[in-house]
């Protein structure tokens, strides 16, 4: 038994999801998901902004067999603070199938850090959203870009576009690969050509070690369920400017949505609107996140 209670406003993920109409492409990557607990085994931490339902590996694991995606990227919540237990168990047991972003202090030692990237950690996550954490200051953060640089990890952001203009000089001054979540979380209702929209697509322009993940149209989108057209021009716009830096993730189990669950089978058959040729849809499910994490499975070719 868990001694943790539930959000009461909690939503659970999807029991039962559609199988998806798009057929994934063969060694298609999951690349932004997470796990919680199980709380009875690994507590969330005390410093949460929220006490979610349990989404253990194993349930992750048989959601990747049954969409038809090959790997997944682990993505640490924050309701498990800068404890990676629960991340680095599915890790380890996931048979080489899953890698990991993780959540560290400053005071992380060498080897915490070593024994991470044995288990499949490839980068750390600085996360600048209130309502889910107290953000570390910039030194600290800076601190902890240099001790994971010499890993060959990055970093992987995640602000809200109202955000971007406040962060913008200290994101494009860090000293590795940096993966923004959820395309920095645009305000649809806002033009995909305004300013503030613009300002993200200046940030991956202008800087070549920026990627963004295309994911999350439930949490973007005004539209409501099942129905993320607005979000579509924003998300394809990223795709076809920047096809070799995209990566998308189910987001799987949903933190904090509350206005519905969607359906993981849905999120898949929603991948050919943002992504709609072939190609494009191989780069960002495949080669994108092979390169950036199973890199000696990858056979990019060199130009
Ligand atoms: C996401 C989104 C959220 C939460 C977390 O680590 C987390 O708690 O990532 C959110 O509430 O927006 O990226 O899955």
């Amino acid at each position: 038994m868990s001694q943790f209670t539930t959000d009461k406003d909690w939503l659970n993920w999807c029991p039962n999801p559609v199988k998806p109409d798009f057929k994934l492409p063969a060694g298609a990557i999951d690349a932004h998901c997470h796990v919680f607990g199980p709380g009875a085994q690994f507590p969330f931490a005390k410093e949460r902004k929220y006490t979610p339902c349990d989404a253990s590996r194993n349930q992750l694991f048989a959601l990747r067999d049954y969409l038809g995606f090959e790997r997944n990227v682990i993505v640490q919540a924050t309701c498990h603070g800068a404890d990676n237990s629960a991340l680095l168990d599915a890790l380890v047991h996931s048979n080489g199938k899953a890698k990991g972003i993780a959540t560290v202090k400053p005071t992380v030692t060498d080897e915490e850090l070593q024994a991470m990237d044995f288990a499949g950690v490839r980068g750390v996550r600085f996360n600048f959203v209130k309502r889910l954490v107290d953000a570390l200051p910039f030194d600290s953060l800076e601190k902890i870009a240099e001790r994971i640089k010499p890993l060959g990890w990055h970093i992987v952001i995640y602000f809200e576009a109202q955000d971007l203009a406040e962060y913008y000089d200290f994101f494009t001054s860090l000293p590795v690969t940096v993966v923004v979540d959820h395309m920095g979380r645009p305000d649809v209702s806002k033009s995909v050509t305004g300013s503030e929209f613009d300002l993200f697509i200046k940030l991956l322009n202008d800087n070549p070690n920026f990627w963004s993940k295309v994911s999350c149209p439930e949490r973007i989108s005004l539209s409501g369920p099942d129905n993320y057209t607005d979000v579509i021009p924003f998300a394809r716009r990223v795709v076809e400017t920047f096809p070799d830096r995209v990566l998308w993730g189910t987001d799987w189990p949903h933190p904090n949505m509350k206005s519905h669950m969607p359906d993981d089978g849905k999120l898949v058959n929603f991948i050919p609107k943002i992504a709609p040729t072939t190609e494009l849809q191989q780069k960002l499910l495949v080669d994108n996140p092979l390169n950036l994490y199973w890199p000696e499975l990858s056979v990019k070719t060199k130009k």
